[in-house]
């Protein structure tokens, strides 16, 4: 299936909107910036610990001292092969040490890592590419479920092609012929770009979340103070690690950059990680409330779990239900985690009350995080409300964002975060629903405007409202709401429609749970309130 590159004459803003210079002066005298890159970060590390263990997966571990030197010769092998600083190149590395090894390098390398999944398929990898033109794509091998190289091969554009396996396919470098010898590398500009995240925002196209060096170890290292931890922590990276809340809520870079080692598991399921518990001897990790839910099924079974002291739980609500059960049943502290690829991190502390850490999403880790709540006209409540934030690890608007993107910040540099809040007297974050289009299905965040879009395209439907139903366990369902077109032969049916949306060569997680089909919807007025006047009558009615 061709993949058009996106094309956009509308107006776009730069890579990078900076902080207003008063503001980022201040962050910088308060320490809160270190002028620090994030490649010098995890050489300092290496300097410190040389001998400890840093990073391990089930195939291979390697200490702080063994991990750099890795990560500096395929920094040189990087710029052997061309790639400059300031290059943006789209990663899509599984769980391994690997993917430590491979970012380390990027940012060695001085070059921009888009946060890329290994879930992403064509369509989310063909608009990473044309928004930033990047310079180079990295793929893991083929596995059973998905050949990466071949899609690397058919997608447009001039980027380099690298594989982290053997090269099958003409054209694919694979990595290992990258390790060079080491070379004196230039440094990049701590306050400049080091990371694109993905921005899981409620439109197809997905929008890049410019980071930089100062702004994402600084985050780092907060997580790392509020979660209390020391350097005899071990994390494991059971989630994808690129994903915000295990890349840097501490997750593995924040844990890195402070001496501390990281597992990866292959993937989030109780059998991999507590495995890679009990052989790392890991203290904590994070898990969205579904993969939770799995984790407490599967302990009852197995006493595998005796180091972990920490469980996050974050990426969608945490219903009371779960927390409860989370201390007695793991006999690991819970801490809710409330986050965004933007910036703003919340967590529970270790000295919160049980009943905060089991109904809140605990306090912002950075004292100069700025929140305020706002109505639906835009004006200050103490109330439920909007929550807008700003502050020295929040983006200050979207990487060369159009009009859309713009909108989503304040005149005074607030980013709008499209959650509903309610802040207690005690300053914990009641995460209590959305006013964004956005689906959040057990943490994986889906736009129903884009699967619409898709479900449009099949000639047997005439109209799709898509929205997400309450569930139990992922929080939400996908559930598409469809008029069948007149014109088409046979009447489409909800099989073709899964099947067609799974051609279209989206990341895997953008699934329909549910099919509905009616004759028609009931009438609202026009323009956008009207849709979400129409996706809240249709949930209504199929919840
Ligand atoms: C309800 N909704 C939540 C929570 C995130 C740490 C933790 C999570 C993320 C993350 C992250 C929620 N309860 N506890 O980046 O560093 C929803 C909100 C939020 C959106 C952000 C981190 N925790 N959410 O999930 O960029 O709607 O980041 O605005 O993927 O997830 O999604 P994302």
């Amino acid at each position: 299936m061709p993949i058009a590159a996106e094309n956009s004459s509308a107006q776009r803003g730069p890579q990078l909107v900076q902080w207003p210079p008063e503001t980022a002066s201040s962050y910088r005298e308060q320490g809160f910036w270190r002028g620090e890159t994030i490649g010098q970060a995890l050489r300092r590390a290496a300097d410190a610990n040389p001998g400890k263990l840093a990073i391990a997966d089930p195939e291979l571990r390697l200490t702080f001292a063994e991990f750099i030197d890795a990560a500096e010769r395929r920094a040189a092998g990087f710029a052997e092969l061309g790639l400059r600083p300031g290059d943006v190149v789209v990663p899509q590395l599984p769980n391994s040490v690997e993917f430590a090894i491979t970012m380390a390098a990027l940012w060695l390398a001085g070059t921009v890592p888009v946060a890329a999944l290994p879930a992403h398929r064509e369509r989310e990898v063909a608009a990473f590419l044309a928004q930033t033109g990047a310079a180079a794509h990295i793929v893991p091998a083929a596995d059973a479920l998905f050949d990466y190289p071949a899609m690397a091969a058919a997608l447009p554009g001039g980027q380099l092609r690298i594989s982290l396996g053997a090269a099958r396919l003409p054209g694919l470098i694979p990595i290992s012929s990258l390790d060079a010898s080491l070379r004196a590398l230039p440094e990049p500009d701590p306050s400049g770009l080091a990371l694109l995240q993905c921005s899981t925002g409620s439109t197809g196209v997905p929008k890049l979340i410019p980071r930089t060096h100062d702004d994402y170890l600084y985050a780092g290292r907060a997580c790392v103070e509020a979660c209390d931890l020391t350097e005899d922590d071990c994390y494991l990276a059971a989630l994808p690690a690129a994903h915000n809340f295990a890349l840097i809520s501490p997750g593995v870079l924040g844990c890195l950059a402070a001496g501390i080692p990281v597992v990866f598991s292959p993937s989030p399921s109780p059998g991999d990680c507590f495995r890679a518990i009990k052989r790392e001897r890991a203290t904590l990790t994070s898990l969205v409330p579904p993969v939770a839910l799995t984790w407490l099924a599967a302990a009852s079974r197995d006493g595998s779990l005796e180091t972990l002291r920490l469980l996050q739980i974050g990426g969608a609500t945490c219903p009371p239900a779960l927390a409860e059960r989370v201390e007695p049943e793991l006999g690991c502290r819970l801490q809710q985690m409330f986050g965004m690829a933007e910036g703003m991190i919340a967590c529970t502390r270790a000295g919160d009350p049980a009943e905060t850490v089991i109904n809140t999403q605990g306090r912002p880790v950075s004292p100069a995080d700025e929140l305020r709540t706002v109505d639906s006209a835009g004006q200050p409540t103490a109330g439920e409300g909007e929550l807008q934030v700003r502050g020295p690890y929040t983006i200050r608007g979207y990487y060369r964002a159009d009009s859309s993107g713009q909108a989503c910040f304040t005149a005074d540099g607030f980013y709008r975060t499209g959650d509903l809040v309610r802040m207690r007297a005690d300053g914990g974050i009641c995460v209590t629903g959305r006013v964004k289009d956005q689906i959040n299905r057990g943490g994986e965040k889906i736009a129903p405007d884009e699967l619409e879009d898709y479900l449009l395209r099949h000639p047997g439907v005439y109209d799709a409202v898509v929205l997400g139903l309450p569930d139990a366990y992922l929080g939400e369902r996908v559930c598409a709401v469809v008029i069948r077109s007149t014109t088409a032969s046979t009447p489409v049916t909800g099989r073709e429609l899964a099947a067609h949306l799974r051609q279209q060569g989206l990341a895997g997680y953008k699934v329909l749970d549910r099919i509905e089909f009616v004759t028609g919807y009931p009438q609202v007025g026009v323009g956008k309130t009207a849709r979400q006047e129409l996706r809240a009558t249709l949930s209504a009615q199929f919840a």
